[in-house]
């Protein structure tokens, strides 16, 4: 099937169109830029929510139970997994399907998730072309997980409408650590594990590090979540969606979604570059010279990048 049969079917919502599409990007197979230039025009339809926060905390358990509540309300869903050890990406290579049963199964829900291999822009670029065509195939709205550690994980959930931050008791270092980049960027806080001892107090120290701000536009609510069971998620599923009525207001949906795309051109064409240079840096290992300094030589290969290949 040719790319823009690929294209057009993925729009018309077939979902194994949309499954090839994403890999035929990902692989950067024959014509992708064509399919994805021809989708382009709806691949900004859906609504992103980014779920970080350290590892363990609960967010793909309440991944699942956000996309389970709101496929039951009749939305299509999609989630993009960017994490290794993703209970989603094992179900996927394992087909252990048993804890993320609630949604695995489900018609309205597409699972996908993002190898983290590749060069710096790599991963936010395949990820963003990820998201076009999910949006283009008619996901209402598209869960993004990832680790909140990492410049291009933090470059990815800077591009999402809403960021929700997953927190749970006893990660009191990682408040810390996560207090100095990430938290910033949250829009929505959840306490997971509210079952556990300690969730309280962590659900008053965040309240009070977001109190030391006091010029808020919109203040961030902390939820305490039980994710296994499903409870506060309904909850927590108001206040992004408060967040979102908020955006919708005065042009700030509007304003993230250029700074998406600006990201987006942006990661292409790194990663293009990076392509190069390492290109050049292949030609270049052939034939070092150990008597002549970085600078001079680094400036012969630049005058050596030709952009019209890039
Ligand atoms: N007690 C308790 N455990 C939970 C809760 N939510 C998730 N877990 C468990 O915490 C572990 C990590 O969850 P996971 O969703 O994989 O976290 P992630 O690494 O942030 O994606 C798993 O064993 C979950 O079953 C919760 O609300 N309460
Ligand atoms: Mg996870």
């Amino acid at each position: 099937m040719s790319p823009l049969e690929l294209a057009r079917l993925t729009l018309a919502g077939d979902k194994r169109a949309c499954s090839r599409l994403i890999s035929l990007t990902e692989n950067e197979g024959t014509g992708y830029l064509d399919a994805l230039k021809a989708i382009y025009p709806c691949a900004d339809k859906a609504y992103v929510i980014g779920v970080t926060g350290p590892p363990g905390s609960g967010k793909s358990t309440l991944t699942d139970k956000l996309a389970k509540t709101l496929a039951d309300g009749g939305k299509r869903v999609g989630i993009v997994a960017i994490d290794p050890t993703s209970p989603f990406t094992k179900g996927s290579i394992l087909g252990d399907r048993i804890r993320m049963g609630a949604v695995s199964a489900d018609k309205n829900v597409f699972i996908r998730s993002m190898g983290t291999r590749g060069s710096l822009g790599g991963l936010s670029k395949a990820t963003a072309n990820t998201l076009a065509i999910l949006s283009a195939y008619g996901c209402d709205y598209i869960l993004v997980e990832t680790v909140g550690v990492g410049q291009s994980e933090i470059d990815i959930v800077r591009t999402a409408d809403t960021t929700l931050m997953v927190m749970a008791p006893g990660l009191g270092d990682d408040i810390q650590a996560i207090k100095a980049g990430v938290m910033e960027i949250a829009d929505v806080f959840a306490v997971n594990k509210a079952d556990k001892d300690g969730a309280k107090k962590t659900q008053l120290e965040i309240s009070a590090m977001l109190d030391f701000r006091m010029d808020w536009d919109f203040k961030p609510t902390v939820r305490l979540t039980v994710a296994e069971t499903g409870d506060g998620v309904d909850g927590l599923l108001g206040d992004i969606m408060a967040h979102r009525d908020y955006l919708s207001n005065g042009g700030k949906l509007e304003k993230k979604r250029a700074y998406k795309r600006m990201s987006h051109i942006r990661d292409i064409i790194r990663d293009r570059l990076d392509r190069r240079v390492e290109e050049l840096m292949a030609d270049l290992a052939a034939c070092t010279d150990a008597g002549r300094d970085p600078y001079s030589m680094s400036e012969e290969l630049i005058r050596k990048i030709d952009l019209t290949r890039i």
